[in-house]
């Protein structure tokens, strides 16, 4: 197969081979976490963090989590997409409309690029979680636009470009607490204010490691194939819920059609970082490069509530293992 990406070449992508005898698919980095514990004073944690291209090297929207436990949205720089150094102060959006401005909380915020203009979208606060948006062109600026839904709602993750005009958001019912069920649905507005045309795309469900819940990670990788959807499937153990991620394919045109999905878990947790920590048993992936030139997918992922890790993977190794281990 030869598989085409479309997205911008990153020849500077964080990348480490995978090592020689290793059978999976998405492969961890060596140096796991690149975030650790404490990045900044009184902040416990960064982790479910999104991280895109600028300039030189990179920049995020990073979920801090102070000593209150409270979760708020940082910018971070990086030259290397590996050390990341963090704005102490919580982002300031700016907002037309004050009754949309209060906020509550922030947290697992994704960035999209679309023509231009980088989105950001995370669980925002507003009496329950609900989807906030902003956009900004500098990373300084940030406009608070309508939140998407109502609540109840986690995981709104925008396609990277619009179709017949629409912007595409997918996202996840879900209710106050820690929500014990959740199918990824997408949604379609023309003007980032009014959303309809839900379309439910995929459920939780068999096998086991997606049997309670499954929700968007960072936004889909454009390909001759389809999209590329790395997504969060839950568990439920004696001990409470288990993250692992895995990957679907959806129709270029039609995205609320699923034209594969993995069967299995393509990420479990397992390493220590991710079975120790405030959740453990979490992988949760969130930001996403892809090097269209080689291929090259680097994904950043919080692990168990506490740090941030990478994974990495080969795109048309991952395309191929999805339609030939679908469901
Ligand atoms: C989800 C979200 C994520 C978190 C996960 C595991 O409901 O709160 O931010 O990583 O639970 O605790």
């Amino acid at each position: 197969m030869k598989l085409s990406i479309v997205g911008p070449a990153i020849p500077n992508l964080p990348w480490q081979p995978k090592p020689a005898g290793n059978p999976d698919i998405i492969w961890r980095y060596d140096a796991n976490p690149i975030i650790a514990r404490r990045p900044l004073p009184r902040v416990t944690g960064i982790y479910n963090s999104a991280v895109v291209p600028w300039q030189k090297g990179f920049i995020g929207v990073f979920r801090t989590e102070g000593m209150d436990r409270m979760p708020h949205l940082h910018v971070g720089r990086s030259l290397d997409g590996y050390k990341f150094e963090f704005e102490p102060k919580p982002i300031s959006f700016t907002c037309d409309d004050p009754e949309v401005a209060k906020h509550e909380y922030a947290y697992d915020p994704r960035v999209t690029l679309i023509e231009g203009v980088y989105y950001v979208t995370w669980c925002n606060g507003y009496h329950g979680p609900t989807i906030g948006v902003a956009r900004t062109t500098n990373f300084v600026h940030f406009e608070q636009l309508e939140n998407a839904f109502l609540p109840y709602n986690r995981n709104g993750v925008f396609f990277p470009r619009r179709f017949g005009g629409k912007f595409l958001m997918l996202s996840r019912p879900s209710d106050t607490g820690h929500t014990p069920f959740g199918d990824i649905f997408v949604s379609e507005s023309p003007d980032l204010t009014y959303w309809g045309k839900h379309r439910h795309i995929a459920g939780r469900g068999w096998p086991w490691f997606q049997g309670t819940k499954i929700g968007a990670g960072p936004s889909p990788i454009e390909t001759s194939e389809g999209w590329l959807l790395f997504y969060h499937a839950v568990t439920t153990t004696c001990n409470g819920f288990v993250y692992s991620m895995s990957a679907m394919l959806l129709d270029l045109e039609q995205p609320w059609k699923v034209i594969a999905r993995c069967k299995e878990a393509l990420l479990c947790p397992e390493a220590p970082y991710e079975v120790a920590g405030f959740v453990p048993g979490v992988c949760f992936p969130v930001g996403c490069l892809c090097d269209a030139a080689t291929g090259r997918i680097a994904i950043y992922y919080g692990a168990a509530d506490t740090v941030t890790a990478l994974c990495f993977c080969q795109a048309d190794e991952i395309v191929e293992f999805v339609k030939s281990n679908s469901l």
